[in-house]
């Protein structure tokens, strides 16, 4: 993919699109209706597309398109067309292995203007909000659990053969500049006075300035930031937070993987996590009695325990079951070392992930309280003190993540851990 702008580029309107889509929809995905009669709305609230919803008579979607910049940067940060045609291949990828149940519909993709349409989400809500508005949701933790695990596992070198993973790393590896935003965002700029940084001041001005000289935290920060650029090891969502999540009472959907490529598992996985310890941090700044507080915080730690259990049973048995990569390859472990070895390795697996799970998710939550891209959670908190105290707590817990993951066991002691904060 090319990053020059195509000839026929137009950045469309909700004027414009009902005449684009007239030409260029799919004649299988019919809307209904004449293209004049179409309702389009933009309602894009993410830092980086234009979104509009297009309703017929009998049908409506969803229409994504990319901007040459970055929406929430505006024209002074240019960025490439070629996100949408990532996010439109990540879906496809993800659809094939955790199906549409996980993941929305996508319909057709145009390269030129940089466009895709996908299935429209009704009645669900991203999931951010409703965590904010104190929502419980009786299947997310099976289905995120379920998700990362079929994504992980079947783009891995121990679920897929190594010539289509090397092809996928290959093909990924041109989402670079998506990647480079996360290197700065997340593994760089939180970590020194960096012009973009955006932390509740003057609340926390002396807590930045002890997380810039926090050498203990910092070098495993880097050492991560190395891992996050080179390791590799499966297909990733990318930006896995509860914003890139819909929801109704019953059922999940996984949406937003622009920033997909061939990475580390644990920071997919870390990144969820993290974004549920940031709404436990949150609480005290939404519910109205400690007792309320205290009990949605029991749900969100039972949320992190049930994901990762989910995830980790689901793993297991696709690494049992449907193992078709070459990493602790069948011929020895079925047939020579047997059962217990293979265990073990999936024991050392899980425990190395694990750990590299809980720093990611640290790094997560300090990004989002000191870099550019803060979280509804904590930035709509008005009382600026109230907000700074929870923000406090949570960069505790965020660097006790990075500089002591290993003395963790379990995701229960994580949230006990979250609990004396
Ligand atoms: C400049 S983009 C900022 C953030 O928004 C996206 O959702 C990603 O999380 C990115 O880091
Ligand atoms: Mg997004």
């Amino acid at each position: 993919m090319s990053n020059a702008i195509p000839a026929g580029y137009k950045p469309q309107t909700s004027e414009t699109l009902s005449g684009y889509l007239a030409k260029k929809l799919p004649p299988e995905l019919n809307l209904g209706g004449m293209p004049e009669q179409w309702q389009v709305t933009e309602v894009g609230d993410g830092n980086l597309n234009m979104v509009f919803v297009v309703s017929g008579s009998a049908k409506t979607i969803i229409v994504k398109q990319a901007l040459p910049w970055l929406r929430a940067g505006g024209e002074g940060w240019p960025l490439s067309l070629t996100r949408a045609g990532f996010e439109y291949n990540v879906l496809c990828h993800e659809a094939q292995f955790a199906g549409h149940n996980l993941v929305p519909e996508v319909y057709f993709y145009d390269q030129e203007m940089a466009v895709f349409a996908m299935e429209y989400l009704t009645p669900h809500v991203i999931l951010r909000k409703e965590l904010i508005a104190g929502k419980k949701f009786p299947n997310l933790a099976r289905d995120v659990g379920t998700f990362i695990a079929r994504t992980l596992f079947h783009t891995s070198d121990i679920g897929m053969p190594a010539e289509e993973k090397k092809a996928l790393t290959a093909e990924f590896s041109l989402n670079h500049e998506l990647c480079k935003i996360t290197e700065d965002l997340i593994f760089t700029e939180p970590y020194y006075p960096a012009e973009r940084n955006d932390w509740t001041s003057p609340q926390l001005d002396a807590d930045m300035e002890k997380v810039w000289h926090d050498k203990e935290m910092i070098q495993v920060a880097m050492r991560y930031k190395f891992k996050f650029m080179t390791e590799a090891q499966a297909l990733l969502h990318g930006d896995l937070h509860s914003g890139s999540i819909m929801v109704t009472e019953s059922d999940t959907k996984v949406i937003d993987p622009e920033f997909g490529f061939m990475g580390p598992m644990a920071f997919d996985i870390g990144n969820y996590i993290g974004n549920l310890l940031l709404s436990f941090f949150s609480r005290p700044g939404w519910d109205a009695t400690a007792e309320a507080c205290e009990e949605y915080q029991h749900w969100l730690i039972d949320q992190m325990e049930e994901t990762w259990a989910v995830f980790v049973t689901h793993f297991r048995q696709l690494w049992n079951e449907k193992t078709q990569g070459e990493a602790w390859p069948s011929e020895i472990y079925q047939h020579y070392l047997g059962h217990d070895a293979r265990e073990e390795a999936q024991s050392q697996f899980f425990a190395t992930l694990f750990e590299d799970t809980l720093v990611n998710a640290g790094m997560e939550m300090n990004r989002r309280i000191i870099g550019f891209a803060g979280v509804a959670d904590f930035k709509l908190i008005n009382d600026a003190d109230l907000r700074a105290q929870c923000e406090r707590r949570a960069l505790a817990m965020a660097r006790e993540l990075i500089v002591n993951a290993r003395l963790f066991g379990s995701m229960s002691s994580v949230g006990q851990f979250a609990k004396t904060r």
